[in-house]
């Protein structure tokens, strides 16, 4: 009986002491994007930094490693995974649905999925999307902790491609999308023959004329100088496009809550801070494209574009890949 009671007593002490110490930890987190310092991403990341380590009394200490200083978009994901990294910004489904080994979540990043960005936000931060995270977390080990509005993408192209208004138009020419089955089903929906690249290639690419072009939203192409080398930006609104930020599953659940409370916030007052800065400047850049580069603006038969995306998916692999009715799961989200 008294070898019970201390071993019992010895038991509530340790717990308690790794409580205590998980409290006083000072945790490090390592917060990595594509994206350079002149993108509103990174604006928005180091807003989360601050306000994390205020909230947290420095506890939680936030750094941001901006133009892929810890690795592109695949690399930092296989490293939250694994717990290499703490913390990636570039996620978003069609990465996740090859890294994280779960094709099901590729069908909340198809073309022209969401009616607007109400539409979306109802999605990813109601029922259906937390399902999607949390089937995620528990296979692939990366917690998405929220969604922060990028811009709706659209394509920019060099003089040598030419316009482009309908989906033959883009068949012939090398268009960059991101380097993932998904990303290059979405340019394949748009009629495109896709060219994969990394992010941090595309300026070179369109400068010497590797690629005739690359979708990515307003903002995204004006911070990273992509505009500077085009000639044309065609209006297909393809793609309501957010990123995730995500951390690793494993040092997520050991974190004190409060932490995690913490972490939720300073993401919230970063998506606030960024969406609306993402929608100024997409009111406000296009004008500005034109001034400083002479870019023309064109308005494509953009239901040209929807009607070949729908066609796309309606391939029956995609019900196969997506699951049953996950599509029409999304849309019927009010
Ligand atoms: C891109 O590589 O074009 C892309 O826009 C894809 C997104 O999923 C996201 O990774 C984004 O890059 C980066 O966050 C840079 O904005």
């Amino acid at each position: 009986m008294k070898r019970r009671v201390f071993v019992l007593v010895i038991a509530i002490f340790l717990i308690a002491a790794a409580a205590l110490s998980a409290q006083d930890k000072t945790y490090t987190i390592r917060f990595n994007t594509v994206a350079s310092p002149s993108d509103i991403q990174v604006e928005a990341m180091n807003k989360f930094a601050e306000v994390a380590t205020a909230l947290s009394g420095g506890k939680l200490d936030v750094k941001v490693f901006h133009s892929g200083q810890l690795g592109d978009q695949k690399t930092a994901l296989l490293g939250v995974m694994k717990g290499s990294l703490e913390m990636a910004c570039d996620a978003s489904p069609a990465w996740l649905a090859d890294i994280g080994s779960y094709p099901e979540i590729g069908v909340l990043e198809v073309a022209y999925l969401f009616r607007d960005i109400d539409h979306m936000y109802r999605v990813l931060n109601g029922p259906v999307g937390q399902k999607y995270w949390d089937t995620l977390a528990a296979k692939s080990g990366i917690r998405v902790l929220d969604a922060w509005y990028l811009g709706t993408r659209e394509l920019s192209l060099t003089k040598k491609a030419g316009p482009v208004r309908t989906p033959a138009d883009l068949k012939p020419l090398k268009i960059r999308w991101p380097n993932s089955e998904a990303w290059l089903d979405v340019g394949r929906s748009l009629g495109a023959n896709p060219t994969p690249m990394g992010f941090g290639e595309v300026y070179m690419a369109l400068k010497t004329g590797t690629i005739d072009g690359q979708d990515n939203p307003i903002p995204t192409s004006y911070a990273e100088k992509f505009l500077e080398v085009a000639q044309y930006i065609v209006l297909t609104d393809h793609m309501l496009g957010y990123v995730t930020p995500v951390i690793n599953e494993k040092l997520w659940k050991e974190m004190p809550e409060n932490y995690r409370f913490y972490i939720k916030q300073a993401l919230t007052v970063a998506r606030f801070y960024m969406n609306q800065k993402v929608m100024e400047e997409e009111a406000t850049l296009i004008g500005k494209a034109q001034k400083e580069y002479g870019i023309q603006v064109i308005v494509p038969d953009k239901k040209a574009f929807m009607d070949n995306a729908k066609k796309y998916y309606s391939d029956p692999k995609f019900a196969k890949r997506f699951g049953d009715g996950a599509y029409a799961k999304i849309q019927a989200v009010e």
